[in-house]
Parts: structure tokens; sequence; C-alpha cells
């Protein structure tokens, strides 16, 4: 997260032009939050234990703290790209926010029944959110330039392919109580999720400078 970060930061130096820097800005804070919540979770920082019944399941909250902050800036990427209006980014962070505050319960929840009602109303949230991304946002990214629209397009299929892994993850691994995947196997697939999300994301997003331009430069 940290070199992904140092890599923004350097591409982004030379450029002046305002609308392409909100995308470093905003690109530079999603994983600087990423690298500052892994390094409290190595550190011993921001991890817990739950009792569900006789069983200490050790959950890391800080993941939540990360989610709670890149989620919406991921998706205000996202809709700079597609041109949305406020209303639309309001209800993507909207049941973004919902859909992270909600698994966090799932995740401090002392019961198996209630950590799964709470994930299935939290995994409602991300399927209401993606259902925006593929609607509405898509509409209104096919009225930008076609370079920007088809950049918007990658990039929102990525998203839908990750973020469906994450409640996928959580329901097989430790949190979700049927212990299917171990605690080590978990936390290595959300760091490739993580890191393909952010750094990912971010490279595809930003590798472009030619497109970024036509962002600024509307048709
Ligand atoms: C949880 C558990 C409850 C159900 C759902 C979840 C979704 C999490 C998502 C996280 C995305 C994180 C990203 C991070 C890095 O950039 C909270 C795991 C639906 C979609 C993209």
């Amino acid at each position: 997260m940290t070199i992904g970060t140092l890599y923004f930061v350097g591409r982004g130096r030379g450029v002046r032009d305002r609308k392409m820097q909100e995308f470093y800005i905003i690109t530079i804070f999603i994983t600087t939050i990423a690298a500052a919540m892994y390094f409290a979770m190595a550190t011993g920082f921001g991890v817990t234990e739950v009792m569900v019944g006789d069983e200490a399941l050790t959950i890391y909250w800080a993941r939540y703290a990360d989610w709670l902050f890149t989620t919406p800036l991921l998706l205000l990427d996202l809709s700079l790209l597609a041109g949305a209006n406020r209303n639309t980014i309001a209800t993507l962070i909207g049941l973004d926010i919902f859909m992270i505050g909600t698994g966090a319960i799932a995740a401090l929840s002392s019961t198996a029944g209630a950590r799964i009602a709470w994930w299935a109303i939290s995994t409602g949230a991300l399927l209401a959110l993606l259902y925006v991304l593929v609607g509405t946002l898509s509409e209104n990214a096919r009225s930008r330039a076609p370079e920007v629209a088809s950049l918007f397009g990658r990039l929102r299929n990525l998203v839908i392919a990750l973020w469906f892994l994450y409640p996928v993850v959580w329901i097989l691994g430790t949190e979700g109580t049927f212990g299917i995947l171990p605690l080590y196997w978990e936390t290595a697939a959300f760091m490739v999720l993580d890191l393909s999300a952010k750094v990912g994301f971010g490279v595809i997003l930003l590798q472009s400078r030619s497109v970024l331009e036509r962002v600024s430069t509307p048709t």
C-alpha cells in the first residue's frame, strides 16, 4: 500500500490540471489510509476478540475503519469519471457507508444468528450499490467521451468482480463462524482483494493521462 502511495505521488507531481488532480488526491488518500490501517493491524492495534458462544473470534476491526473511508473514496473516483450528479454520488456513498457499518455490526455481534443476519443486511446494501453502479452511473458515463466511458467500464467491472468477493470471504472465513476458511487464508484473501481494489484500481485509473484530460474537457 505504501509503495502504491509513493507511486501515485510520484506520478501526480507534475499534474497541473485541477480536474486531474482530484483523481490523484482521492486515490492517494485511499492507499495512504490502507497503509496506515495495515500498519495498525500489524502492530496489534485494531484487533479485538469477540466471544460467540464459547468460541473466541479474532476480529480485525481496523479493516472496517479502513473500508469506511476508502470505499466511499473509490466510489467518488468512479462518480467523477462518470460525471455523476450530487444525488447519485450521495446515494452511492450512503449505501456504501450503510454496507460497511452493518458489516462492522456483523463482525462484532456475539451470536451466530445475529452475525449472519447483519451480513445479509450488509450484502443487500452491496447489491443495491452495484445496481446504481450498473444503472445510473453507467448511463452517466455513456454521455462522456468514448475513451472516458471505456475507462469507466473497465473500472466498474473490476469493482463489481472484486467487491462481490468480500462478503464471500467474510462468510467463509472465521467471521462467518462456519470455519471453512482459516484466519490465515482469510487474511491473505482480504490482502489480495484490498491490494487489487485499491492499488490495482488506482494504477488503471491514473495510467492514462490523455483519458483523464478528457474528463476536464467534456464533449
Ligand atoms: C463485509 C461483510 C458483510 C457483508 C458485506 C461486506 C462487504 C465489504 C466490501 C468491502 C470492500 C472493500 C474494499 C476495500 C478496498 O479498497 C463488510 C465484508 C457485503 C464490499 C473495496
